[in-house]
């Protein structure tokens, strides 16, 4: 058995390679210029404000505001209690798309309970006040169905959609097959009301409350979401040993974990390719080697104007920001920028600059503008 196991990783190196073009890659010189803003322990996500500071979240349970424009850091406060370990704690933060007018925030993180920790979405009310803020009028839209011990793989990253629909990319929590159990919510694209109700229309909806709530289902860590100009949601997530994956998210589709990969289980274990199962949808780009993609922009400013339309993807073992144009509903890897840094978290600012995120215990956060 060891022939031809070995010669079927092979053959995904070989796939892999392919996927990604070693004459793209392109680590001599960073393509833009980088502007450290401040330091933060442990930044997993943020979000701007329509004044253009910032909310950013720390993995331990702190938000901070924060003002681009001199590095200040203040507190907000009222954060929920989070389970800090693992790969767990404070996770993404959202605006509501009329924040301007209900000041409401969404924010994800793991939480303790019985069996273990699970992935909760809190939307509350921000109060900006002179030494930063305060949420008040918590209320609690969703939960994993599930807990487990070990901290690992909630993704839980917040998008709001064209339609005024809040998206959660859902972790499977390193559990493997709550991904194609319908009777649960881990491993899932979810899609609901902004209040937290299943949205109405979903694929599953006539099957019952938690069916009602899923979109896709399949997915492993899928740590960032985001739209492209054509309104398609695309999405990226954390293969096992290989096999990471950048995929076009549509309605209804199983995107085959743990059933298929391109990677094998940390074990060594072979799992059957993407190839083997063609009713489970593809990934439109796959790493072997790992990036470990940990965040996600469809690029759609005029700042850098050759990338619009591009993924923008942040890697972490890989410490890399990875581009990848996306081609109809094809998509390759065009360059790589090595940033020397666990690369957490990607958002683009209304003016079309790139703000990205490191990771670990002093990651600072990043403004990339053109050289
Ligand atoms: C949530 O919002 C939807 C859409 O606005 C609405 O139909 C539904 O009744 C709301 N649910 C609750 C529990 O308020
Ligand atoms: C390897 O790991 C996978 C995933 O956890 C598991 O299903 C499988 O039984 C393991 N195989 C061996 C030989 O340990
Ligand atoms: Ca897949």
């Amino acid at each position: 058995m060891h022939l031809p196991l070995s010669l079927a990783y092979a053959l995904a190196m070989v796939a892999g390679a392919l996927a990604v073009p070693s004459q793209h890659l392109d680590t001599r010189q960073q393509p833009w210029k980088s502007t450290a803003i401040a330091t933060f322990a442990e930044p997993w996500a943020f979000a701007f404000l329509p004044d253009s500071r910032i909310l950013l979240n720390e993995r331990r349970g702190n938000m901070h505001l924060v003002d681009p424009a001199t590095g200040s850091k203040l507190t907000i406060t009222g954060v929920p209690t989070v389970a800090y370990s693992g790969q767990g704690g404070l996770h993404d933060v959202a605006l509501h798309p009329n924040y301007a007018e209900n000041s409401i925030v969404y924010i994800s993180y793991a939480e303790s309970g019985s069996g273990g920790a699970g992935g909760a979405v809190v939307r509350a009310k921000l109060t900006l006040n002179a030494n930063g803020g305060a949420l008040s009028n918590l209320e609690v839209i969703w939960r994993h169905t599930q807990r487990a011990s070990g901290g690992l793989q909630f993704a839980l990253r917040l998008l709001f959609g064209p339609d005024g629909a809040l998206w959660i990319a859902s972790g499977e929590i390193n559990q493997m097959w709550p991904s194609q159990s319908m009777t649960g919510n881990l491993g899932k694209i979810i899609k609901l009301y902004d209040n937290g109700t299943a949205f109405a229309g979903n694929p599953f909806a006539s099957q019952g409350a938690v069916q009602a709530q899923i979109w896709s289902l399949g997915h492993r860590n899928p740590l960032g979401i985001d739209w492209d100009a054509q309104g398609r949601l695309w999405e990226i997530e954390m293969g096992p040993m290989g096999g990471d994956e950048l995929n076009l998210i549509e309605r209804g589709k199983n995107y085959g974990w743990p059933l298929v990969s391109q990677g094998k289980h940390y074990n060594g274990t072979t799992i059957p390719a993407h190839s083997t199962r063609p009713d489970f949808a593809a990934p439109k780009a796959f790493w072997v080697p790992v990036i470990s993609p940990a965040g996600l922009i469809i690029y759609k400013g005029d700042l850098f104007s050759s990338w619009k339309g591009n993924a923008i993807i942040t890697g972490l073992s890989s410490q890399s920001i990875v581009r990848v144009t996306i081609t109809g509903d094809t998509a390759k890897e065009a360059q790589r920028v090595s940033m020397g840094k666990r690369m957490r978290g990607i958002r683009e600012d209304k003016d079309g600059a790139i703000w990205v995120i490191e990771d670990g215990a002093s990651g600072r956060l990043l403004k990339l503008t053109p050289n």
